[in-house]
């Protein structure tokens, strides 16, 4: 059997593919670990909607009692957004395995989003952050930037989030042959904030420029992803003093009180949106819709290659 055999792939998904049209994965951590009920629907619904705004279709992608799912239905988003956070397995590369022979839930992050939109022939990922190298703990590098190294994807994020070491997350980029394009900016986005002082690789100011270099990837046969940065919106976005302070407190807390591994950074989530009022919560979730939209654009740009 196929590794493609075992996806499930909502009928008009692949109808879309066999037909060369544009799609977009989303990925489904952020359902279930990354925001509160019901925004988390809100939310993946108008990521979807933004996808379609955008040109492409929007597949949203989960394990459902060991069922790889690409392109979830309403109702399979409203059920699994609706789960109590220990009912669904956080899945990255080495959970995937775990959570289907298991015929378990899985959400799956960046790098388990990834993957399975590769084994489908889905090229352009819309998020909000990546994971990265987190902050004091240099060994903590998240699987996501290992991902990007060795899977041909390009993900529309808008960074990582500064709970993370953002220079040395940049460095494994670079180790791993990761193309770092600044949608509209030259400098690193700061996720909750516009930018940071570090360099991102190229700038690129439309979806045709962005959709030129991944595709030039793709014709050096090039196994490594493309990581798109595009900042939060002007109007959502937090001051970059405010939310490291947030930051700095929330990583402090979850030291202290013994959080760790895959449950950092679903805690310092939470706590960052509790210290700022839901402000962070409120950039997180424009920067989602504009991530998505222009994931979207970059997709149809690279259907028209
Ligand atoms: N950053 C966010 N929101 C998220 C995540 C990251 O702002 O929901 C999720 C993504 O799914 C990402 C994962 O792939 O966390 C990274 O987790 P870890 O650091 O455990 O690899
Ligand atoms: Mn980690």
């Amino acid at each position: 059997m196929s590794a493609r055999q075992t996806l499930h792939i909502r009928a008009d998904i692949q109808a879309a593919l066999d037909a060369g049209q544009p799609v977009v994965v989303l990925e489904s951590t952020l359902i279930t670990h990354g925001l509160p009920h019901p925004l988390n629907i809100e939310t993946a619904l108008g990521m979807e909607a933004a996808v379609r705004e955008g040109g492409a279709l929007p597949a949203t992608i989960a394990v459902l009692n060991g069922d790889i799912t690409i392109g979830l239905t309403r109702e399979q988003i409203d059920m699994l957004a609706g789960l109590p956070v220990g009912a669904v397995r956080k899945c990255s590369r080495r959970d995937l395995p775990i959570v289907t022979a298991l015929r378990q839930h899985g959400a799956t992050t960046v790098a388990g989003t990834m993957i399975i939109a590769a084994l489908t022939g889905i090229e352009v990922f819309a998020t909000g952050g990546i994971g990265g190298v987190h902050r004091g703990n240099p060994h903590d590098v998240s699987a996501d930037l290992l991902e990007f190294g060795r899977t041909p994807v390009a993900v529309v994020a808008s960074g990582a989030k500064s709970i993370l070491d953002l220079p040395l997350t940049l460095e494994v980029l670079e180790t791993q042959g990761v193309p770092v394009l600044g949608y509209g900016t030259d400098a690193l986005p700061a996720f909750y904030a516009e930018r940071t002082d570090l360099p991102i690789d190229q700038r690129v100011d439309s979806p045709q420029a962005a959709a030129a270099i991944i595709h030039a990837g793709k014709q050096l046969g090039a196994a490594h992803g493309t990581l798109v940065v595009a900042p939060v919106p002007a109007d959502a976005a937090l001051d970059g003093a405010v939310a490291e302070a947030a930051i700095a407190r929330a990583t402090d807390e979850a030291l202290a009180e013994g959080v760790a591994g895959k449950d950092i950074t679903p805690y310092v989530l939470r706590r960052v949106s509790e210290l700022t009022a839901g402000e962070s919560m409120r950039a997180n979730i424009a920067l989602l819709l504009n991530n998505a939209r222009i994931a979207g654009q970059i997709a149809v740009a690279l259907s028209r290659i």
